[in-house]
């Protein structure tokens, strides 16, 4: 298995999450967000969104979007199972999953960013105003669907799933964004608990071979 990745993307933080979860090391090919490197004509004939993660599979077959990159494994390996068994669960942590994956995390996108700074010409302030606004917004929606149900070790049970595989990526962005979120008291015991778990602290951005500061 090959992975196209970079340190600081939050939706390849999901995949390393989960690789180490499920216990599989795909080989690492870095893509240099920062200088644009997932516009170059190399990686659009990998992902012509020109966006991370992708994975190559063992028969050769390209994945992108990590959600379904993400059930992807969790179906070719089913344990530890990242969804859980009963339907009406699995609707509600893909419903978390997706209240990150699809609600937040694009409008604090780099592309997204980028057009706010260049083509818009708006202020650094005006930028942290937007990104504030926007993962504050989500943020609290997690903590709400959180808080409607019985505390867990996890956000969906005892055992660490794709809601947590989408929040702690999220809550990393929050705290590099500068956005205070510590009244969100469920949201960062569930962050708090992921990090004790070898498959979460070795997916840390800072622990990446493309870390930079
Ligand atoms: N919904 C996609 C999001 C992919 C995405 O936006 N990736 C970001 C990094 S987290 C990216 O490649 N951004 C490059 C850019 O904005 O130019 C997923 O979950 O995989």
């Amino acid at each position: 298995m090959k992975y196209w990745g970079y340190f600081r993307s939050s939706s390849s933080y999901r995949c390393r999450i989960a690789f180490g979860l499920k216990g599989v090391s795909p080989e690492f090919v870095p893509v240099h967000l920062k200088s644009g490197a997932q516009k170059s004509a190399e990686f659009a004939a990998i992902n012509p969104q020109k966006l991370l993660p992708a994975l190559e599979t063992d028969a050769g077959e390209t994945l992108i979007q990590s959600l379904a990159i993400l059930e992807w494994l969790d179906e070719t390996i089913p344990e530890p199972a990242l969804l859980p068994a009963d339907p009406v669960l699995r609707a509600q942590v893909r419903g978390f999953a997706q209240v990150i994956a699809c609600e937040i995390h694009p409008l604090q996108n780099l592309r997204v960013l980028a057009y706010l700074r260049g083509t818009l010409n708006l202020s650094e302030e005006a930028v942290t105003a937007w990104l504030a606004r926007w993962l504050t917004d989500g943020l609290e929606a997690c903590e709400g669907l959180l808080s409607q149900r019985p505390a867990t070790r996890f956000a969906y049970g005892d055992a660490p799933g794709l809601a947590d595989i989408c929040l702690v990526p999220q809550v990393f962005s929050a705290e590099r964004f500068g956005i205070d979120i510590s009244n969100l008291k469920r949201v960062n015991a569930v962050y708090a608990e992921c990090q004790k778990l070898p498959a979460f602290a070795a997916a840390h951005p800072r622990k990446q071979p493309d870390w930079e500061e």
